[in-house]
Order: structure tokens, then C-alpha cells, then sequence
């Protein structure tokens, strides 16, 4: 395998570089920004690729290598450093039953098993699209500006911590008049992010819980409020019965929308998972498709419209072959239609589509011209529940160009706490339909319900959904 690295001043013209030196099977490896130069941060980002060419797959058949029939060989040599390595890679426990799901999962386990110690760390970034990045020679305001919104986070972020700190302090020495309650609340302190004064939120514990799971302070004390307007005949300063009541109230405001079971009679769902960069649109969707082999069949079409990253396309490949299910590949909305046209007869559409970054409009709209309203397609919109609020609200309104009808959170399982879950939805009304918490696939795919998903609001330990 021949590894090289390029650097180029956005992706497009990188990829370029990369396929005329390493032609068009090269692998991108990782791809990082740097800024060289005396001026350090204020200087011009560069993009460094790393890609690799695999000229002599067909010779490495040494033992201990992978063996895996042709054509899936091909392809898993193809995608080794892609993310869904993670998917082959995993342990396959036998199965008692005959799922025709689980069937097909079966026939890989040995030359999964065999790559897991030779198969390297997936990327842990996804690489951005070319056009965030400058190409001009002059200094970029947006870079400044991200940096700055940056930097005013954690002065936010010292600022409530320290602010915690003095109060946790406070109420250990008063010693007295302390429930509970109280006393849960500022353990859990560490990770409030709101802009209230800290001397507001401990008068009231109940505002104090909700804030130490993420939730904002304006949306705590309403539901504070309405918790103690419903239970008024509770004793809320005991932590598991305000725990409860705050569940109950909870869930009352999370929307969600739980996949209908497509029959014929109901015709075909077609849904595209859009979104930005690497919050995991293929890995759900192959989730969607494995799920739904598992409770309805195997009448299922995968597309994707991600051309851009050269490896991309593989990725669903592969899923698509493990799982006997046909992927089709459109550059054009004329080829999306036809391919919709082709595949009429089945239940279930699944559209990949490459990362957006928010910031660029114009890749947003291009992705609207495939979109289009009269092919009757759900967008769903992927949000990593690991990105910040800020940056969450800013993708929803970009992304509001493409009249999404729902959000997807990922990533979970990397969370500390989940409040952001409530957050997004008061402020943009679009009801969740997935929620995942882990790379394997297919089970990191929740079925959620409003308590399930105000439990795992409440829990203390996200991180722990995998037994
Ligand atoms: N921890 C965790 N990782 C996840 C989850 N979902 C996806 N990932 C990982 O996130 C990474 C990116 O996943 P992809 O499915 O390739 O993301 P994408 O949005 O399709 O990326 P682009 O096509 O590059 O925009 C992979 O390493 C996945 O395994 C999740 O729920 N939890
Ligand atoms: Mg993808």
C-alpha cells in the first residue's frame, strides 16, 4: 500500500491532486486542516490529506491477511480504513432463530473476526467539503468568527463553572436546610452550560436538576413550574419522587414520531438522511434497513447522491452487500427519479446523502435540486447530540431550506448529559424519529418513545446504554 500525503488549499482541488497521482481507487485516509506560516491561527488554512493507493491487493493473500470472496474482498480492502470496518469488525454472537436479517450478517463472522487486530483506526474526523474552506489569499472572516464563538463559549463555560463551584461550597457549609434534592443537583453542577446566575437556580432544586442534565434554564423553570402546579399533593423535596414527577412532565413535551410499519396497501416510504459531515447519515441508515429487514422485510432499495467523498459510495456498498440489498448510485436528480422509477415496487426507499456543511449554502441547495417535493421524500434531519447547541441551532436553520420533517440524533452514547435533545425540539418543533447510541450496527438503534427518551434526559449515565 502506497500512503502519501497532500496538501491543497480546499477538497476538491485535493481530490484532484489524488487521483492524478494515485488514480481513482485511492483511499482517503484522514484529512486535517493546518496552518502553517509565522502568523500561527491567523494564517492561511491548508488542508492536509492523507490518502493511500492498495496497488497489490490481489497478491496479499498471506496468511493471517483477510480472505473474503470476491467481490466482497474487493470492497472490504477498499473501505478497510472506513468507518464501517467498525461494522465488520464487530462480534457476531451465533443466532438461534432464522431472521433472513440475521442470516446474511452470519456469513461474515470468521474474516470479521480475523481483521479485527489488523484493521486500523477508522478516521476520527470526517473530512470537511471544500467549500469551508478559504480559497482565497486573504484572511478568513469565518474562521475568526468560529474562533470567537468559540472562545465566548468558554469564557460561558468558566464563568458557570465557577460560579457551581462557589455555590457547591456555600451550601456544604450552611450545613442545614440542605434536601436532597438540592444536594444531587450541585454534584451534578459540573456540566451546567446556562447563562442564569447560579444564585437563581439553587433557590429552586427542581430548576437546579433540570439544568444539570443540559436542559436551559428558561425551559427548566417551566417545567419546574408545571411540575409543581400537577404534583402539588407530592412531596418534591425527595429526589425520586421529583425525579418522577419532572419525567412525567417531560415527556409531555418531547415529539416523536415512531417509523410507521409500510405495508403495500400504505405504499412506499422513501426517506433521505441529510445532514452535516460525519454525524453518522450512512451508519443510521444502514441501521433503518437492518431494522426494518428485522420487522417488516427485505423490500428495501438503498441510494446514495454521495458522490463527493471517493470512499463514500463504497461505504454503502458494502452495507448494501452484506445486507443482499441493491444500492444505486445518482449523480443527477434525473438518475434519482429513474432510480425511484426502478425501484417502485419496493417498501422502503433509503437515500444517502453526502455531508453538508451549514455554512455552505450552495451545497445546500444543490442538495434541494435532488430533494425536489413532487418525489414525495422524507428528509430527516442527522444531528450528533455530541455538537454544540449553537452550532446545532445554526445547521437546523440552514438546513430549513430542505423542509426536513424530522431529527435524528446521534452519538449518544458520547454524552454527558442530554438536555439537548429537549433543547432543539422547543426551539424548532420537528419531532425525533431515530435516536442512536453506538457505531454497531445494527443495534445502536433505539425505539423511542416520549418516556423513553425523557428517561434517558433524567439518567445520570448515558454512556452506559450498551450492557
Ligand atoms: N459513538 C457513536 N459513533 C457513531 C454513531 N453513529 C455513527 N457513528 C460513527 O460516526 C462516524 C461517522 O459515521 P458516518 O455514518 O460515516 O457519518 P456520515 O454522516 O455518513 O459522514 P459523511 O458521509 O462523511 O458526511 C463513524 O465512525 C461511525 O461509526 C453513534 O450513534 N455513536
Ligand atoms: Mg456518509
Amino acid at each position: 500500500m502506497q500512503v502519501r500525503v497532500f496538501q491543497s488549499e480546499d477538497m476538491a482541488s485535493g481530490l484532484k491532486m489524488i487521483k492524478q497521482e494515485l488514480g481513482p481507487d485511492a483511499l482517503i485516509l484522514s484529512t486535517k486542516t493546518i496552518r502553517n506560516g509565522k502568523f500561527g491561527l491567523l494564517s492561511r488554512p491548508i488542508l492536509e490529506i492523507t490518502a493511500a493507493i492498495d496497488n497489490d491487493f490481489k497478491e496479499k493473500t498471506a496468511p493471517g491477511k483477510i480472505k473474503l470472496p470476491s467481490p466482497e474482498r474487493k470492497s472490504f480492502n477498499r473501505v478497510v480504513n472506513d468507518p464501517v470496518v467498525q461494522f465488520l469488525n464487530q462480534d457476531l454472537k451465533p443466532q438461534t432463530t432464522e431472521e433472513p436479517f440475521q442470516e446474511c450478517f452470519r456469513e461474515y463472522p470468521s474474516s470479521a473476526s480475523a481483521t479485527r487486530s489488523a484493521a486500523p483506526e477508522p478516521p476520527s474526523t470526517a473530512p470537511e467539503p471544500a467549500t469551508s474552506m478559504s480559497s482565497s489569499g486573504s484572511a478568513p472572516p469565518k474562521q475568526l468568527s468560529g474562533l470567537e464563538t468559540e472562545v465566548n463559549d468558554l469564557k460561558k463555560m468558566v464563568k458557570d463553572l465557577a460560579g457551581q463551584i462557589s455555590t457547591f461550597s456555600q451550601s456544604n457549609s450552611s450545613g442545614s436546610g440542605s434536601t436532597e434534592l438540592s444536594r444531587n443537583a450541585a454534584t451534578q453542577s459540573a456540566y451546567i452550560s446556562d447563562q442564569e446566575t447560579v444564585s437563581q437556580i439553587t433557590k429552586d432544586p427542581l430548576i437546579s436538576l433540570l439544568i444539570a442534565r443540559g436542559i436551559e434554564t428558561e425551559t427548566a423553570e417551566t417545567i419546574a413550574a408545571e411540575t409543581r402546579d400537577s404534583f402539588a399533593d407530592r412531596d418534591l423535596n425527595d429526589i425520586n419522587v421529583a425525579t418522577d414527577a419532572i419525567l412525567e412532565t417531560l415527556q409531555k413535551l418531547i415529539q416523536v414520531i415512531n417509523p410507521p410499519r409500510v405495508t403495500r396497501l400504505h405504499g412506499q416510504q422513501r426517506i433521505a438522511l441529510i445532514g452535516p459531515t460525519g454525524v453518522g447519515k450512512t451508519t443510521t441508515l444502514a441501521k433503518i434497513a437492518a431494522a426494518h429487514m428485522m420487522q417488516s422485510s427485505n423490500s428495501i432499495a438503498l441510494i446514495t447522491i454521495d458522490t463527493y467523498r471517493i470512499a463514500a459510495v463504497e461505504q454503502l456498498k458494502v452495507y448494501g452487500e452484506i445486507m443482499h440489498l441493491p444500492v444505486d448510485v445518482v449523480i443527477t436528480p434525473e438518475q434519482l427519479e429513474q432510480a425511484l422509477n426502478r425501484h417502485k415496487d419496493k417498501e422502503l426507499i433509503l437515500i444517502d446523502t453526502a455531508g453538508r456543511s451549514p455554512r455552505d449554502s450552495y451545497c445546500i441547495d444543490e442538495l434541494a435540486s435532488f430533494l425536489s417535493p413532487e418525489y414525495n421524500i422524507e428528509k430527516h434531519l442527522v444531528l450528533s447530540a455530541t455538537t454544540r447547541e449553537s452550532e446545532l441551532s445554526e445547521t437546523i436553520r440552514q438546513f430549513q431550506k430542505l423542509d426536513f420533517s424530522n431529527t435524528i440524533f446521534t452519538k449518544i452514547d458520547e454524552c454527558l448529559n442530554l438536555g439537548v435533545l429537549l433543547n432543539t425540539q422547543i426551539h424548532n418543533e420537528k419531532p425525533i424519529s431515530y435516536i442512536t447510541n453506538g457505531q454497531r450496527v445494527p443495534e445502536d438503534l433505539l425505539q423511542i418513545t416520549p418516556q423513553m427518551i425523557a428517561k434517558l434526559i433524567m439518567s445520570q449515565d448515558q454512556g452506559s446504554t450498551h450492557e
